[in-house]
Order: C-alpha cells, then structure tokens, then sequence
C-alpha cells in the first residue's frame, strides 16, 4: 500500500465511541487500506451549532485507493454506519474526513486536500499531533506540533479531553 492517509474520524449520535471502532474494522478489513496509527479517543466541545459534544480520533493509514476512490470509499463506510446528511456541522453519526493524502495539495469540486480547516480546530490537531507531530503540512509547510502550540491559545475555548477508557493502540 504506497500512499500515506491521515483521516479525522468523529462521532457525535448514540454510541459514539462504538460507531468510530465499528468505521475503523470496516475500513481495515476492507483491504483497501491498511492502519497503522490510531490516537487516543477525544471527547471535544462542538463545532457549529448547539449540539452534544463529539468523540473525535485521528489515524494514519496506507492506501492504494487513489483520493478520489478512497473519498468515495469513505462515503460508502458513512452511509452503510446509517450516516444522514443533515444541517452543516450538525450531529452525526459518523464523519470521517481525509486530512491529508501524502503530501498532495488536491483542489478539486469533489475534494480539497489539505483538510481546509485542520488549522482552526483542536478536535483534529491534538490527536493529530498525538500520532504525528513531526509531519510537515503541505501547504502551511509547518510541522503539526507547532501549528498546534501556535494556535492553542486562540482556539483554547474549543475544549478537547482524553477518554482514557477508550485510549487503546
Ligand atoms: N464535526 C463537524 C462539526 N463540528 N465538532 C467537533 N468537536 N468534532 C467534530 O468532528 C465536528 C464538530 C462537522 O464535520
Ligand atoms: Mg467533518
Ligand atoms: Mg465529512
């Protein structure tokens, strides 16, 4: 599997921790791509409108899907959880985003990578620098590390806690 993957995965209806591990077995035994780092799982204040906080992990995998088919890959894994299409940054079941594609810049109408918003939300940097740190944001060209210690004072009202119950490897 040659391409590196760093998704975000966050859930915020019934068994939120449950739907993440359940995302997680179906994109491993897909064969599609194969995991290699998992963070912690993160119980985050919202995004968007009022609504119950999120669990939210981030992992790095390997892929041999192009983006475009790993997109729709991702797409197939949030309708066959019962993902709904709702209001923006509304509740949701599962929400899984790729948040970089190897070191690609990709601008198209179907998908932007680099995640646009990775800079501007805790809930993907801390597990972000969780399980990479030292990565290098292909356009930002700054490790995740110091773009989290930069930003953690004006994003500091977006609260981000460890579950440790559900902290495995
Ligand atoms: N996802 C959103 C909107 N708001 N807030 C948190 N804490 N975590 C999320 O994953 C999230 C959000 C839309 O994708
Ligand atoms: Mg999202
Ligand atoms: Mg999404």
């Amino acid at each position: 599997m040659k391409n590196a993957v760093y998704l975000s995965l966050g859930s915020n209806i019934s068994n939120r921790e449950e739907n993440i591990v359940l995302a997680l077995t179906v994109l491993q035994s897909s064969g599609f791509a194969s995991i290699k780092k998992i963070s912690s799982f993160y119980n985050t204040s919202p995004i968007g409108p009022k609504q119950r906080s999120f669990c939210n992990i981030a992992i790095k995998a390997q892929t041999n899907l192009n983006p475009e088919k790993l997109l729709l890959f991702i797409k197939h894994i949030e309708y066959i959880l019962g993902r709904i299409n709702t209001i923006k940054w509304g509740p949701r079941i599962i929400d899984i985003d790729i948040l970089f594609f190897g070191n690609q810049v990709i601008s198209s109408s179907f998908l932007t990578v680099p995640h646009k918003e990775i800079q501007n939300r805790l809930f993907v940097l801390v597990p972000l620098c969780e399980i990479s740190g030292n990565f290098i944001h292909p356009v930002l060209k700054r490790k995740i590390r110091n773009i989290l210690c930069e930003k953690s004072l004006t994003l500091k009202h977006q609260k981000v806690r460890i579950t440790q119950a559900c902290n495995f490897e």
